[in-house]
């Protein structure tokens, strides 16, 4: 990797600290990622995009606002990507998936909530994240009380803004999410000094379809009977979509799409015959988070489909591209975004239905329920999902687990029983 310490001192990061991180990450990604067999030649563009995930990328960031843009940082599937592209700002998903940061985090934050929140925030008060470092506004969103009041302690870093999301779905709750759309544009407008013209919301609806269209792609080729890519590649590539450059993504992944069809062609797999079908359903798994991935694969399973955040949630449904007005637009993203069905709301009957759907799909043999610690919305809600699954004859296992290795072992045994039972 080139050397972009000038450019990290620039950005106020404590280069030691960010040095441990730099050591950590290169080994991780070699046991987990590089030890794989038979990976999709197309791979190689992630590999490329991971050894400079603090690099390349940042200085493109830096580039554009060097040139007066903004970096927007996002940490929910719900804030439209779409209107921060239309003010001429660059977005980039800021969830954090690593022990590294949740020592900063719990700085700040008591020490019993989600380790998602705990390492984003620890990110940021640490100056450890090039990411964070870059953007010049973060939007926030109301969906669980941990990211809900960690907004307030972020708002002393960084200028935080927060998008009040509706945790029901009635007419009404639309209307709110259209304002809070509405309310949005003003900010970024604000922020950017750029208006959001109908034409540049327009071309940003369609540049964000054809990410999700991308990405749907890519999910289909993983329903083949020879699966022709890792679940944990597939995690991967969704991880990057957060962050890096939409239409270079969009191509790259288009291209390995076709390797991965010319593979299901010519019944090229990186499945073994006996490998159990997992569905994984849960909450979101941010880079470099690829523990439960790594641990099916490497117990006699290939992880099939995510229904996730970083998985079928992000892009499944498009945007009406037929909208002309921008309330039209407007009204036809808050479609789009509130038909993600996260557990923040209630009642989420929704969840259920697209767990046996995709199971179905996808031809699991299984679902592993995979909670973060302290997240209470997925917790509880695994109930009612387990009640769905064993009516449709689903079998299903519930993980609940952090980011550290400590429950590594626990996990694999579990695990393996339930491959065995399946
Ligand atoms: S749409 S899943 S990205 S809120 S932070 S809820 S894990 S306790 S991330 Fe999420 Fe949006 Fe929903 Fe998806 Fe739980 Fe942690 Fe809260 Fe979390």
């Amino acid at each position: 990797m080139a050397d972009y310490r000038e450019l990290w001192g620039r950005l106020g990061m404590d280069l030691e600290k960010h040095d441990v991180l730099c050591e950590v990450l290169p080994q991780l990604y070699g046991g987990v990622y590089l030890s794989q067999e038979n990976r999709p030649e197309g791979m190689n563009y992630y590999n490329f995009v991971v050894s400079e995930v603090h690099g390349l990328r940042i200085k493109e960031l830096d580039d554009h606002k060097k040139q007066g843009g903004k970096v927007v940082g996002t940490f929910c599937v719900f804030v439209p990507d779409e209107m921060i592209l239309a003010a001429g700002a660059i977005g980039v998903g800021l969830c954090a998936g690593s022990q590294f940061w949740i020592e900063d985090g719990e700085k700040v934050l008591p020490r019993n909530i989600c380790p998602l929140v705990k390492a984003f925030t620890g990110a940021k008060v640490g100056g450890t994240c090039p990411y964070f470092q870059s953007c010049d506004m973060i939007v926030g969103e109301t969906t669980c009380d941990a990211k809900k009041k960690a907004w307030e302690v972020l708002d002393d870093y960084v200028d935080t803004y927060v998008m009040d999301l509706p945790q029901m779905k009635r007419d009404k709750d639309y209307k709110k999410w259209s304002e809070e759309i509405y309310d949005l544009k003003a900010k970024l407008e604000k922020l950017t000094g750029n208006e959001i013209t109908e034409e540049k919301l327009a071309e940003a609806i369609k540049l964000c379809n054809r990410k999700r269209l991308a990405l749907q792609r890519l999910y289909s080729a993983r329903k083949a009977l020879n699966v022709p890519i890792s679940g944990k590649d597939a995690l991967l590539i969704s991880q990057i979509a957060f962050y890096d450059n939409p239409e270079r993504f969009i191509e790259m992944t288009n291209k390995l799409c076709e390797e991965l069809e010319e593979r299901i062609k010519n019944e090229v797999s990186v499945s073994k015959k006996d490998d159990k079908r997992i569905l994984i359903s849960g909450t979101p798994m941010a880079v470099p988070n690829w523990k439960i991935h790594h641990i099916l694969e490497t117990s006699g399973a290939i992880v099939v489909a995510e229904e996730t955040c970083t998985g079928t949630r992000y892009f499944e449904n498009l945007v009406d591209e037929s909208a002309a007005t921008m309330d039209e637009m407007i009204n036809a993203l808050a479609d789009r975004y509130l038909k993600i069905n996260c557990a923040c709301f209630t009642p989420n009957k929704g969840r259920e239905d697209d767990i046996i759907r995709l199971a179905k799909e996808f031809k699991a043999d299984g679902v592993i329920y995979n909670s973060l610690q302290f997240c209470h919305t997925y917790n509880i809600e695994y109930a009612n999902v387990e009640k769905a699954l064993k009516a449709a004859g689903i079998p299903v296992l519930f993980i609940e687990s952090d980011y550290s290795n400590d429950d590594v072992g626990q996990i694999q045994t579990r695990v393996e029983a339930f491959l065995e039972m399946i």
